[in-house]
C-alpha cells in the first residue's frame, strides 16, 4: 500500500526462513540496538544546537558536550544492551576490556562488539558519523565469557552493520543474506526499508585514503594508491578522490557508488605498525557487509574475515570496497 514502508522487524520476519538465526532472541537484540541508536541519533542532532543556543549545565561552551558524545553513545549502548537479556558480554572500542553482563540481569548467548560513535572527531563540523556493530554467538560451553570468546574470525559473525547519523539516519545491516538499508522516518520513529539488497558496483569510481600520510607509506602502498590515480587502471582514467575521515560515512558512500577505501599501515607511529582501524569493531563488521553486497575486504594480503584476532583492540590495514578494486589493490600490495 502506498505510503506504508516495511519496518526492520517486518523485513526480518519475511526473511526469517532464509535466516534461521533470526529467533526471538535475535529480534530482541536488534530491537534494543535500534532503540539505542535512535537515542544516539537524537543526541547527535542536538550537538549542533548546543553551541548556537549556548545551553548550560552539563554543557561546556568550548563544545565539550560534542566531544563527549562518543562517551554518551557508549554509555547508552552498554546500559540498554546489558538489559536486553540476550547477550553474554560486549566489547566496545571505548573500553579496554570486555564488558560483562551483571549477575542480576538475564543473559543470553550473543556477543556484541561495537564502535559507539565512529568518526566522532568530525562532530563539530556536522559531518556524518555512525555506530558500527558486530554480532556473534558464544561458541564455548563455558558458563562464563572470556577474551577467547571474542577472538574469533570475522566469518563467525552472525550479523553486522552500522547506523549512520547523517542528513537522515540509516541502518545498514546483514544477517548473511544480502545487505539491506533502512532509513529512519522521524514522523513515525521507525526505520523503513529504503535500500533493499544493496550491491556494490564491481569496479568503482572513487578511491578514499588519507594521502597526507604518503611520506609514511612504503613503496608498495604508494604504488597501490597511484594505480587509482593513473589512467592505466581498470577504468582507464583516474578515480575520483573522496575522503571524509569518518570511516562509516566513507564506507557507506563507496558501498552505494562503488569504490575503494584504504587505510594502509604507515610508519608514523612505530607502536602502531598495522594502521589505525580496529579489526573487531570496525574492519570485520564492514567486511561482512561489503562481502554480502558483492564486494571485498583485505588487509593487503588476506581476507579480513579470515584473520584470527590476537587482541581485543587489534589494528589492521584495511582495503575495502568494490571487488575488482580491492583485488587489484591486494595484488599490488604483494608486488615489489
Ligand atoms: P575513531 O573511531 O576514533 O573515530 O577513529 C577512526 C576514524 C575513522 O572513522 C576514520 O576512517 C579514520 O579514523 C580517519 O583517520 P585519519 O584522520 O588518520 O585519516
Ligand atoms: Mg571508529
Amino acid at each position: 500500500m502506498e505510503g506504508v514502508g516495511i519496518t526492520v522487524m517486518e523485513h526480518l520476519l519475511i526473511h526469517q526462513k532464509e535466516a534461521p538465526m533470526a529467533t526471538g532472541k535475535f529480534t530482541r537484540l536488534l530491537t534494543e540496538l535500534i532503540f539505542s541508536a535512535k537515542i544516539i541519533a537524537r543526541e547527535v542532532r542536538k550537538a549542533g544546537l548546543v553551541d548556537i543556543l549556548g545551553l548550560t549545565g552539563e554543557i561546556n561552551v568550548q563544545g565539550e558536550q560534542v566531544r563527549k558524545l562518543d562517551e554518551y553513545a557508549n554509555r547508552i549502548l552498554i546500559y540498554r544492551m546489558q538489559r536486553a537479556g540476550v547477550l553474554c558480554a560486549m566489547a566496545s572500542e571505548e573500553n579496554a576490556d570486555i564488558i560483562e553482563i551483571p549477575d542480576n540481569l538475564p543473559k543470553g548467548d550473543y556477543l556484541l562488539i561495537f564502535d559507539p560513535l565512529d568518526g566522532s572527531s568530525n562532530i563539530d563540523a556536522n559531518v556524518n558519523i555512525g555506530t558500527i556493530f558486530s554480532i556473534r554467538k558464544k561458541t564455548s560451553d563455558r558458563a562464563y565469557v572470556t577474551l577467547e570468546d571474542f577472538l574469533q574470525k570475522g566469518t563467525e559473525q552472525v550479523a553486522a552493520g552500522y547506523f549512520l547519523y547523517g542528513s537522515s539516519t540509516m541502518l545498514v545491516y546483514t544477517t548473511g543474506n544480502g545487505v539491506h538499508g533502512f532509513t529512519l522516518d522521524p514522523s513515525v520513529g521507525e526505520f523503513l526499508l529504503s535500500h533493499p539488497n544493496i550491491q556494490i558496483p564491481e569496479i568503482g569510481k572513487i578511491y578514499s585514503v588519507n594521502e597526507a600520510y604518503t611520506m609514511y607509506w612504503d613503496e608498495r602502498t604508494k604504488n597501490t594508491v597511484n594505480y587509482f590515480k593513473s589512467d592505466k587502471n581498470l577504468r582507464g582514467k583516474p578515480y575520483s578522490s573522496r575522503y571524509i575521515g569518518s570511516l562509516v560515512a566513507d564506507f557507506h558512500r563507496n558501498l552505494l557508488y562503488g569504490g575503494i577505501f584504504m587505510y594502509p599501515a604507515d610508519k608514523r607511529d612505530p607502536a602502531k605498525p598495522h594502521g589505525k582501524l580496529r579489526l573487531l569493531c570496525e574492519a570485520a563488521p564492514l567486511a561482512m557487509v561489503v562481502e554480502q553486497a558483492g564486494g571485498a575486504a583485505t588487509d593487503g594480503k588476506q581476507r579480513i574475515l579470515d584473520i584470527k584476532p590476537e587482541a581485543l583492540h587489534q589494528r589492521v590495514p584495511l582495503f575495502i570496497g568494490s571487488k575488482k578494486d580491492v583485488e587489484k589493490a591486494t595484488e599490488l600490495m604483494q608486488q615489489g
